[in-house]
Parts: C-alpha cells; structure tokens; sequence
C-alpha cells in the first residue's frame, strides 16, 4: 500500500540535553517509543517515529565549558553517542533532530514572529530564581516553601530537584502564559485523556487551577541559543525552542511543497512520551504556545514515571540522572542481558506510569523466568521435535487442522484483539500476559500431550502431527506478538520456521490469526535464543 494512504502516526521522545551520555533512563523513554512504533507499524500505520538532542542552553553550554569544548564542538561530539546507543538498542526512530540545526533555526524564528504578530509577547525584565539542571524558572513563591531546607551554604534550593538555584536578573520577552488558563482547563475537559495515565491528569489540572504566571522566553545573560530575529541581543529560552521541535521536525515554518503537504499530513502529533518531570512543559506551556499561534494540539502526551537506583549513603530510592551521576550504562544491562533481554525487562517488568526500582537481581530473575525457561525453551523444544519427527520440517498439515479445537487454539483466538488494546494504552506489561498465557498454556501443553510417547505408536502418526503443529501454529503467533518488544528473536523464530517473509507484517490482526503456519518448510534448530543466565554474574 502507499505509505500516504495509511493512517498516520507520529510518536516523539523528549529531545534529551547533550550535558552527559545517554543513560538507562533516557533509554528507556526512547524504547518506550520503539515499541509503539514497530507495533503501529505492523498495524497498518505510517509511523514518524522522531528523537533527537537538545543542544541549547546554559546547561549544555557549562557542560561544554567543563570539557574545553565550544558549544557545538560538544555536542557534535555528543550526537555519535546518541545516535549509536539507539542503534544498538534497536530503536527505529525515522528522524533524528537537533536544535542547532537549520531547519530549528528557521522554525523557532518564525515561531518568534508569530509570537509576536499574536499579541501575547511583551519585552520586560526578569528577576527571579533559575535551576540551571532544570532549565527552569521558579518564582519568590515557590523557593520561599523550600527555604527550611536551605543547603549548606544557605542556598536557595530547587523545589523540584533540591539543586541550588542561581538568582537571574536580566531583560526578558515574556509570553503570557497567564491568558491561557481557562482555554487550557478546557482543554483538559474536553480531551480527558490528553494528559495519559490518567492520575497525571490531576496534578496537571491542580497546577492550572492554582494560576499561571507568565514566563521569561529570551536571555540575555548568556549567548548559545537561538537569536530572537527582531531583538538579537536576545537568546531564545532553551524551552521555547525546544518544544518546538516536534513541530520543526515536520515541516513547521517551511515552505516548500514538499514540507507543507508533510506537515499537514503529520501535525499534530498523536503521541508525546515524556517522563513526569517535563509534564507541565507539555502539557500547559506546549499547548498554550500553540493556541497562541493558533496550531492544532497534539493528541496525547504519555507521561512516564522514573526508573530509580538507592543511594548507598541514605538508602533512599532516587531518579537515576546524569545531573546526579548516579547513572547506569546501558552497556552493562546489553553485556548481561543482550540487547532484547534488555528491552523485554525494561518493557514488560517496569510499570511505566510510576517510578520503578530496577536492580540487577529482579532482571536476572525475569530473564530467566520469562525468556530463557519459558519462550526459549519453547521455541526450541518444539522446532527440535518438528526436525526430529519430520524429517527437518514442520510437518504437512493436515485437512481442517486450523478448525479443530484445541487449548492453544482456545487461547488464540481473538489474542491480538486483547493486546493491541493494551499496547494502544502503553500497557506492555499487561500487553506481555497475554502472549505469555499462550507461551505458558503451550509449555503445558507439551508435557500434558506428550508428544515422545505419541511418536512412538505408528496409528498415533496423525495425533502427533496435530501437536506439533499447534505448537508450532502458537509459536508463529507469539513471535508476531512479541516483536514490537524483541524484534530480532522474533524475526529468528520465523526465520527458523520458514517464515521469514512474514517477520514485516503491516497487518498484525491478519497474522495473528490461527491457520497461518507453513506446512512441509525446513526448520532451522539453531542456537538458544536466551541462554540461561548463572544466578549472579
Ligand atoms: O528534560 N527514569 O531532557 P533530559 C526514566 N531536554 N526516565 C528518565 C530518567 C529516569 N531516571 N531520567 C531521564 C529534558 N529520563 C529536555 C526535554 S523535550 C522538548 C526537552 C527521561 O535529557 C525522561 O523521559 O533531562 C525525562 O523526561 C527525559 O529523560 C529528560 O531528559
């Protein structure tokens, strides 16, 4: 099918700050995102699946100072990191953006006119509080709550993040977010679900309610931003400019035909997912400044909970961030796991509305449990008896042998509706239980049938055949069904049963269906797909 006459879907991570390496954390969001975007693109949709880096502002440049870097010299040296980390993870994204390109310039600069041309910009001066790993303005208000945990110096501490914060005096445009109020609650009205999981939503509405103040949108204390094309002696704020990125990426400001009809196609985007540190810049300030300029609202913003590590002094659980240095690579979760059990633990094992502790020994377990005893086993016991009782192949199917009940069967029919409305949510975990019913159903199922004794009684020959291929018919639906979380022991699995042509699927409900399997192909035993792993590495 044309890509043009398929439903579009455009899904985005957070454009991530170049100040350090990629971590757990930030890979975990973007695996989030490749997840939903191999599973729309098995179903049907063409998928815009967008990252990328946020190269502006005054973290990145101090980060680039520290290193005796200019600016883009950092992040130019950052960017093969980014991009190579989700190669390795096996991230699909179709575009990859960064701030100090072009195509943002261009973008944020018309942003700035319209802004202006909008009547809800004026020039004043800014004098409050800045959390610089934030990126973030606080009012009096906000740091006069925290001011008992004053740090050790007598610091003004970040209400969010407990960093101290720098005072900020300096001329400043300002949006007036303060008009917006009432539109965005309506907003929230209308569109309950826009805000996604749903107890997000209230903290939103809360924070709307409680009143919005207007915010300071240029500096002009510091230079590494993007000029305000009427006033240069100011850099835009690196939120501004960053947000707009989703936008940038498909064709906002351009003018070229080309670019027009790809914006039209692909705005607004269907999915933010962003982790619930940056919800309010998603979800009041993004849709304001696109009220603002009178451009339609993206659909749903997914906010995702932190993935979190104890610290040693305190014993307290806290955000895994780069800011904190309390990172883990995720070279050392590929080295134990291999990339897909990787995906599988972080996918599946992690509640993605709410913070999760991760710890080694709970993704030893799941591996274990879930992939290496289970799937795994699966898998090769049932193409080592398919090779062993038939010569090498799945067997010839037999008449009928789709219609005939079975358990597996049972279990399979009408699986793929039962997921996707889970995987549409952003539910895996709960997307995982069901292929995993019909991985353990079909475990059962070999030890109740017994296909050993049934191949040892010629009048049984029929009987075997049956087995066999409702194994093997169950495999080829997991396989389809795990692919949007394993995508490369998937297309193994239906490679080694003659399938390979159908590990591309852009009709996922079709494949699923019970019948679907290949009689009298060469199966291929291979090597285990997720070796057990020792008890402690
Ligand atoms: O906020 N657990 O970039 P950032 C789970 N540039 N997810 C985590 C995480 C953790 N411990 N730590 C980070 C920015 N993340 C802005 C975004 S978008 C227009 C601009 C993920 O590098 C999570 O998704 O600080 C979080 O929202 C994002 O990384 C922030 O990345």
């Amino acid at each position: 099918m044309d890509q043009t006459e398929k439903p579009s879907f455009f899904i985005t991570t957070p454009i991530y700050y170049v100040n350090a390496a990629p971590h757990l954390g930030t890979a975990y969001c973007t695996m989030l995102c490749d997840v939903q975007a191999r599973y729309r693109r098995a179903s049907g949709y063409d998928v815009k699946f967008l990252t990328g880096m946020d190269e502006h502002g005054q973290k990145v440049a101090e980060a680039a100072e520290a290193h005796g870097m200019t600016p883009q010299e950092w992040c130019d040296s950052q960017a093969p990191l980014f991009k190579g980390l989700w190669e390795q993870l096996e991230v699909s994204n179709d575009d990859f953006i960064r701030t100090t390109e072009p195509r943002q310039t261009r973008a944020v600069q018309r942003l700035w006119e319209r802004m202006r041309d909008s009547g809800y910009l004026y020039k004043g001066s800014y004098d409050g509080w800045y959390c610089v790993p934030e990126e973030t303005y606080f009012t009096e208000n906000q740091v006069r709550k925290s001011d008992e945990e004053r740090g050790a110096e007598g610091q003004h501490l970040c209400p969010d993040c407990g960093r101290p914060l720098e005072r900020v005096q300096e001329e400043s445009y300002f949006f007036k977010l303060s008009a917006f109020q009432d539109r965005l609650l309506a907003l929230y009205d209308e569109h309950p679900d826009f805000v996604q999981p749903s107890f997000r939503m209230n903290e939103v509405r809360s924070f709307v309610e409680g009143g919005l103040q207007d915010l300071s949108v240029s500096r002009t204390s510091f230079d590494w931003g993007i000029k305000v094309p009427f006033d240069e002696k100011h850099v835009t704020y690196v939120w501004f400019d960053a947000l707009l990125n989703y936008a940038t990426a498909v064709g906002f400001a351009d003018e070229a035909p080309e670019a027009k009809a790809e914006y039209a196609r692909r705005w607004p985007a269907q999915c933010h997912v962003v982790g619930k540190d940056i919800i309010r810049f998603h979800c009041v300030i993004w849709p304001a400044m696109l009220m603002a300029i009178g451009e339609p609202l993206p659909e749903h913003v997914f906010a995702h909970g932190f993935l979190t590590v104890r610290n040693s002094e305190t014993g307290q659980a806290e955000k895994m961030s780069k800011s904190r240095g309390n990172v883990i690579a995720p070279a050392d979760v590929v080295e134990r796991l291999g990339v897909e059990g990787y995906r599988y633990y972080f996918m599946t094992d992690v509640t993605h509305g709410e913070d999760s502790a991760i710890s080694f020994e709970r993704m030893d377990q799941v591996y274990n449990a879930d992939l290496a005893n289970s799937w795994g086993n699966l898998v090769s016991r049932a193409l080592n008896m398919s090779a062993k009782y038939f010569d090498g192949k799945v067997p010839e199917l037999q008449e009928g042998w789709a219609a005939r009940e079975n358990p597996l069967r049972e279990i399979a029919l009408g699986i793929e509706g039962r997921y996707a409305e889970k995987m549409e949510a952003l539910d895996y975990a709960a997307a995982k239980d069901v292929v995993m019913e019909l991985v353990h159903a079909a475990n059962h199922y070999v030890e109740d049938s017994a296909p050993w004794t049934v191949a040892k009684d010629p009048a049984r020959a029929g009987e075997l055949v049956d087995i066999i291929v409702n194994l093997l018919e169950s495999i080829r639906i997991c396989a389809h069904l795990f692919a949007p979380i394993m995508p490369e022991t998937s297309a193994e699995v239906l490679r080694r049963m003659g399938l390979a042509g159908e590990a591309e699927t852009e009709d996922l409900a079709a494949a699923c269906e019970w019948g679907g399997l290949a009689g009298g192909v060469e199966v291929t035993k291979g090597d285990a797909l997720f070796p057990r792993l020792a008890t402690k590495k």
